[in-house]
C-alpha cells in the first residue's frame, strides 16, 4: 500500500465527545471556557493547527438558542454538536458510560442494558455524524475525520450514508472486550458494524485487537485476516492498527525538575497512588493491600505513608458517590488501626492537583502504585516514568492495564490478589538502587522515545494509507466457514436467491443472465448426488424457472407464495385466488402513474413497480406514490432494489417457503436429516436469513452496510460463484 503523496498535510476533522476545552457557567450564568489539561487535546491541537481543520465535539452543557460558545483565537475551527438534554443524558451517562464503559472493562454486572439509553447514543451519534459531513462539504476535498473514543462507536455508519468516500479512522482509548463479555451487549452487531464503517481501527494494544476481530468474525459475518489485522467486510477492507498511546515526555520532565521539594518530603517513604475517581481503578482493592502490607511488615510503621491522589469524576452518578464513602471509611478505617501519635499510614487527596504539583509528587514518590482492575492504557504510570529525574523509583504496575504490555520493566501484579500486592510494595522499596535505575532506564528510554506525538504520527500515517479493496474470496475462506459444518456425510439444501445472488442486478430482468463461471459452478451443485438446489425468487415462478433452466432444481417464485420441484406436490398458497383480479386492477392504476422509464412487472399474484431507469431526484415522489396506491389497493409495498413491490397480505415469506421444501422434501425431522445453506442479497431473504437462525450457514450478497440476520457476509456475485464452485467440488458418496 502506498502513501499517497501530501495525504498527511490535508485538513483533518477531529470528533471526541468533549471539545478541547471545558465550558462551564460563572455566578452570572455567563459561558467561560477553560483549555483542558488533557494529553489528548495537548496532542492533536498542534495537529490541526498545522493542517487546519475541525474539532467536532459535545459542549457537555445546554446552550441557549441564540448563545455562543466563547471560542477564543485558533487557527482551526470548533464545531459544537448541541445534544438535547434528555438525548445528551441517555447518551453520555446511560450507554456510554452505564453500559459501554463497566462492559468494556469486562464487569459486565455493573452494566446497565436499556434500549432508550441506545436509542440516545444512537441519535446523539447521529447529529455528530450530520455535523462532521458538514464539516467535509464545507473543505470541498475529502478529509481524513479522526473518531476518538467509545462515546462515539456508532458514528461511522450514518456518516459514511452521507458521504459514501469519506476516509474515517477510529481510536479506542478503553479496552476492547473479549467474545464472551462483548456478545452481552443487546447491540452488539450494531456496534460492530459502526466501526466497521470506518477505513482504520486503532487500539492500544495487540490483545484489544485480537479480542476485536473475535466479535467482527463470530457476530459481524466479516472475513479476518489475523496475520495482516484486516477485516474484509463485504467489498470494503478494514485496517486494525495497535498504537499504543503515550505522553508528552518532555513536558512531565521539565515539570519534574522544574517542581519544588516539597517541606514534609524525606520523612518517611513515599508509595503514590493516582487516579480519577472510577471503580475500574481498583482504589479500595490498592488500599486493602496496603493495609496487608502494613499487617505483614510491621518494620515499615512510621516509615512509609501511601499518599493516593483521586480526582473526583462523574461525580453525579450514584455508583461514583458509593465508591467515594467506600474508601473514604476504609482510610479511616486503616488510619484508626495503624496511626500512631506522628503518623498516618495513608493521606487520601480526593481532588485535582495542578500538573506542576503533580509532576513534583512523582517525582519524589519511592513507589508508584498503578494497579487499576482493567484499563485501557493508563497514563499515570508513564507520568510517573517521565518524572523520575531524581532518585529512581519502582513502578508497580497491574497486569490488567493495557501499559502493562510495553512496560516491561515493571513490577506487574494482579490487583486483585492483596497479599501478592502488598509483598511487591514491599520488594519495590527494598529494591536496591542499581536494579532501580536499570529498571527505571529502560521504561524512560521508551516512553521518551513512544510519546504522545509518536502516537499522534503513526495513527495519522496508517490512517493516510490508500485504502484497499476486500480480498476475493479463497478456498479457504470458505472452508473456515463451511469445512466442519459440511464435513460429515449430510445431504445438502442448498437455497439460492437468483437476481443479485447469481446474476448481477440489471436494467432489466430478462438481461439477468448467469455468466459462463457461474452457469458451471451451479450446474455442478444441481447435478451433485448429494445435493439439493431450490431457487428462491421474488420473480414469477415460470419467469425464474425459464431464467435458469434446470428441471433438477426446486424453484419457489413470488417469494414462495408458488413452488415446484422434482418429487414434490406443486404448492399455491390456498389464499391467491382471492387477489389475482385486484392485483391486475392495481397493475393497471401504476401503469397510470409511470413516468421516467418507470414500469410495472406482472407476476401473477405479485407485482413489481421498477425504477432503476427513473433519475434518482425524481425517485423519492414516484415511488411515494406508488406505495401510496399499493397500500390504497390492499396489498402489502416491500421495498427492493430499485424497485417497489406489491404482494397480497398473506403471512407468507421466503422463511416459510424454505420451511415448507424443508418439511416437504425431508419431513419432519429435517433438521437432523439435512445440512443448510442459504445465500441472498436481498431485504426479503432476510425473512428466511431469520427463520434459518441457528439451523443453517446464511450469507447475505453486497451492501455492507445494511443490518442483516445473516451470519457471513459476501461482496459480490464473485465471491457467491466462488462459494458455489467451493460446494459443487465436494466429493460425491452414495
Ligand atoms: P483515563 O481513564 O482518564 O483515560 P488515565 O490514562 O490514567 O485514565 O489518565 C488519567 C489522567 O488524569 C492522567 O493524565 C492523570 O495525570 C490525571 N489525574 C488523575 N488523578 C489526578 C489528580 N488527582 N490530579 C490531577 N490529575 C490527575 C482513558 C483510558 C485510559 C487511557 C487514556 C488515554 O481509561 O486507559 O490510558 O484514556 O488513552
Amino acid at each position: 500500500m502506498a502513501t499517497i503523496e501530501g495525504e498527511r498535510e490535508r485538513p483533518i476533522v477531529v470528533a471526541s465527545n468533549r471539545l478541547p476545552f471545558t465550558l462551564e457557567r460563572d455566578a452570572a450564568g455567563a459561558l467561560v471556557s477553560r483549555t483542558s489539561a488533557g494529553g489528548l487535546v495537548a496532542a492533536l491541537e498542534p495537529v490541526l493547527r498545522r493542517r487546519g481543520g475541525t474539532w467536532v465535539g459535545w459542549p457537555g452543557l445546554a446552550l441557549g438558542p441564540d448563545e455562543k460558545i466563547p471560542l477564543g483565537e485558533r487557527p482551526f475551527r470548533i464545531e459544537p454538536v448541541a445534544l438535547d438534554p434528555d438525548v445528551a443524558d441517555g447518551y453520555y451517562h446511560g450507554f456510554s458510560n452505564g453500559t459501554i464503559w463497566p462492559l468494556f472493562h469486562s464487569m459486565p454486572q455493573r452494566a446497565v442494558f436499556e434500549p432508550a439509553d441506545f436509542s440516545a447514543y444512537a441519535t446523539a451519534n447521529e447529529h455528530f455524524a450530520s455535523a462532521i459531513a458538514a464539516e467535509l462539504g464545507r473543505a470541498g476535498e475529502t478529509e481524513l475525520v479522526w473518531i476518538h473514543d467509545y462515546h462515539l462507536m456508532v458514528v461511522g455508519e450514518p456518516l459514511r450514508q452521507l458521504v459514501p468516500d469519506a476516509h474515517l479512522a477510529f481510536f479506542l482509548h478503553i479496552p476492547f472486550p473479549p467474545y464472551d463479555v462483548f456478545r452481552l451487549l443487546p447491540w452488539d452487531r450494531e456496534v460492530l458494524r459502526g466501526l466497521l464503517a470506518c477505513d482504520v481501527i486503532g487500539f492500544h494494544v495487540e490483545g484489544y485487537a485480537a479480542n476485536f476481530l473475535d466479535c467482527v468474525e463470530r457476530l459481524a459475518g466479516a472475513r479476518v485476516d489475523r496475520a495482516n489485522l484486516v477485516v474484509h467486510h463485504g467489498d470494503r477492507a478494514v485496517q486494525v492498527g495497535v498504537f499504543p498511546i503515550g505522553i508528552d515526555f518532555d513536558d512531565f520532565e521539565a515539570r519534574a525538575r522544574a517542581a519544588p521539594t516539597a517541606p514534609e518530603s524525606g520523612r518517611e517513604r513515599l508509595v503514590l497512588g493516582v487516579d480519577r475517581l472510577d471503580y475500574t481503578k481498583g482504589i479500595p482493592e490498592r488500599i486493602r493491600a496496603f493495609e496487608r502490607f502494613l499487617e505483614l511488615h510491621p518494620e515499615h510503621h512510621e516509615r512509609v505513608a501511601l499518599l493516593q491522589l483521586a480526582v473526583p469524576s462523574r461525580s453525579e452518578v450514584q455508583e461514583y458517590q458509593a465508591l467515594k464513602r467506600e474508601i473514604d471509611e476504609l482510610v479511616g478505617k486503616v488510619n484508626g488501626r495503624f496511626a500512631t501519635a506522628r503518623w498516618s499510614p495513608i493521606r487520601y487527596l480526593h481532588r485535582s492537583v495542578p500538573k506542576d504539583r503533580l509532576a513534583g509528587l512523582y517525582r519524589d514518590a519511592d513507589v508508584a502504585l498503578v494497579t487499576p482492575l482493567r484499563d485501557g492504557m493508563n497514563l499515570v504510570a508513564k507520568e510517573y516514568v517521565a518524572s523520575q529525574v531524581a532518585d529512581p523509583g519502582v513502578l508497580v504496575l497491574s497486569r490488567l492495564a493495557g501499559a502493562a504490555e510495553t512496560m516491561r520493566e515493571a513490577l506487574t501484579v494482579n490487583p486483585y490478589h492483596v497479599d501478592e500486592v502488598a509483598e511487591t510494595i514491599a520488594a519495590a522499596l527494598a529494591m536496591d538502587v542499581d536494579a532501580r535505575a536499570e529498571r527505571m532506564k529502560g521504561l524512560r528510554q521508551r516512553e521518551r522515545r513512544e510519546d504522545v506525538h509518536a502516537w499522534v504520527g503513526s495513527f495519522l500515517a496508517a490512517a493516510g494509507r490508500e485504502r484497499a479493496r476486500a480480498a476475493p474470496l479463497s478456498d479457504d475462506d470458505i472452508d473456515h466457514w463451511l469445512g466442519a459444518f459440511l464435513r460429515r456425510r449430510s445431504r445438502l439444501a442448498l437455497f439460492l436467491d437468483y437476481d443479485g445472488t447469481l446474476t448481477p442486478l440489471r436494467a432489466h430482468p430478462s438481461e439477468a443472465v448467469m455468466d459462463a463461471r457461474m452457469r458451471a459452478a451451479f450446474e455442478g451443485c444441481a447435478s451433485h448426488p448429494n445435493i439439493d438446489v431450490a431457487i428462491v425468487s421474488g420473480r414469477a415462478l415460470a419467469d425464474v424457472r425459464a431464467m435458469v433452466a434446470n428441471e433438477r432444481v426446486t424453484y419457489a417464485g413470488n417469494h414462495g407464495l408458488e413452488i415446484e420441484g422434482p418429487g414434490l406436490a406443486p404448492f399455491r398458497h390456498e389464499d391467491l385466488v382471492h387477489y389475482e383480479e385486484r392485483i391486475a386492477a392495481l397493475a393497471t392504476e401504476l401503469e397510470s402513474i409511470a413516468r421516467d422509464g418507470a414500469w410495472t412487472e406482472a407476476k401473477g399474484p405479485t407485482l413489481t413497480f421498477h425504477v432503476r431507469r427513473v433519475p434518482l431526484e425524481r425517485r423519492g415522489s414516484l415511488v411515494a406514490k406508488a406505495r401510496a396506491l399499493i397500500t390504497a389497493a390492499g396489498f402489502q409495498a416491500r421495498d427492493a432494489h430499485a424497485a417497489l413491490e406489491g404482494r397480497p397480505p398473506i403471512g407468507w415469506d421466503k422463511g416459510r417457503a424454505v420451511l415448507h421444501v424443508l418439511r416437504a422434501r425431508y419431513g419432519p425431522g429435517w433438521s437432523e436429516r439435512v445440512r443448510v445453506v442459504y445465500v441472498g442479497d436481498d431485504q426479503t431473504d432476510e425473512d428466511a436469513f431469520r427463520f434459518l437462525q441457528g439451523l443453517a450457514r446464511t450469507f447475505r450478497v453486497g451492501a455492507t452496510d445494511t443490518a442483516t440476520a445473516a451470519q457471513h457476509r459476501l461482496s459480490d456475485t464473485n465471491a457467491v460463484c466462488a462459494l458455489v464452485d467451493w460446494i459443487s467440488r465436494r466429493p460425491a458418496w452414495s
